[in-house]
């Protein structure tokens, strides 16, 4: 091998590692009360990416059902990872609907979103149909935001006792064929471009 091709390689090793220092790995926060949170605050993931991140770790993006938990979460879990301005996708969605006085539903357990942390003027508009955080900057308010868009996650460990009953099953298997019918529909977009 001669001395430009051991540069090369040098160049090309060099700058792995550079790229592997750069790109954090999410982190794990715990609860007191013994719940696991994984936290990626690098804004890469589209809503359906961040969605898929999670499942594919047997976990679910956020539901944030009540003020305690809401609580509980901003002083054992954001306060300490430190999100600074960053947005994290959490689980609601509109399921895609255009009115202007829309519900939101989680997605992991299909249930209405009852308690609510938005920030004043939101949810704001209706082609905004997935929901972020806002990082500690903000208070960790919540947002509507385009799905395809770039944010970091939060996930949570699945749990089975949610309350949910039968209707709320019903709920939860539209809400999953009409964002799938939405991603097959932006894959299908994307397509025409390749
Ligand atoms: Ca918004």
């Amino acid at each position: 091998m001669d001395m430009t091709s051991l540069f090369k390689l040098d160049f090309v090793l060099l700058s792995g590692f550079l790229c592997g220092l750069a790109a954090a790995e999410p982190k794990w926060y715990t609860t007191s009360d013994g719940r696991r949170f994984l936290i990626d605050k690098e804004e890469k993931y589209n809503w359906f990416r961040a969605s898929h991140e999670c499942g594919r770790r047997n976990l679910q993006l956020l539901e944030i059902d009540s003020n305690e938990k809401n609580v509980l979460l901003m002083e054992e879990v954001l306060e300490k990872a430190d999100i600074g301005d960053a947005y994290l996708w959490i689980g609601a969605i509109d399921e895609f609907s255009s009115s202007s006085n829309r519900d939101f539903y989680w997605t992991s357990s299909g249930r209405k979103m009852n308690f609510t942390h938005w920030m004043d003027g939101e949810p704001s508009t209706s082609d905004e149909h997935c929901v972020i955080m806002h990082g500690t900057c903000h208070n960790f308010l919540w947002d509507d935001r385009g799905c395809t868009s770039n944010w970091g996650f939060i996930c949570e460990e699945r749990y089975l006792d949610v309350g949910c009953k039968k209707d709320c099953k019903e709920e939860k298997n539209e809400a999953i064929k009409k964002y799938s019918e939405l991603f097959i529909s932006l894959l299908d977009d994307c397509s025409e471009f390749e």
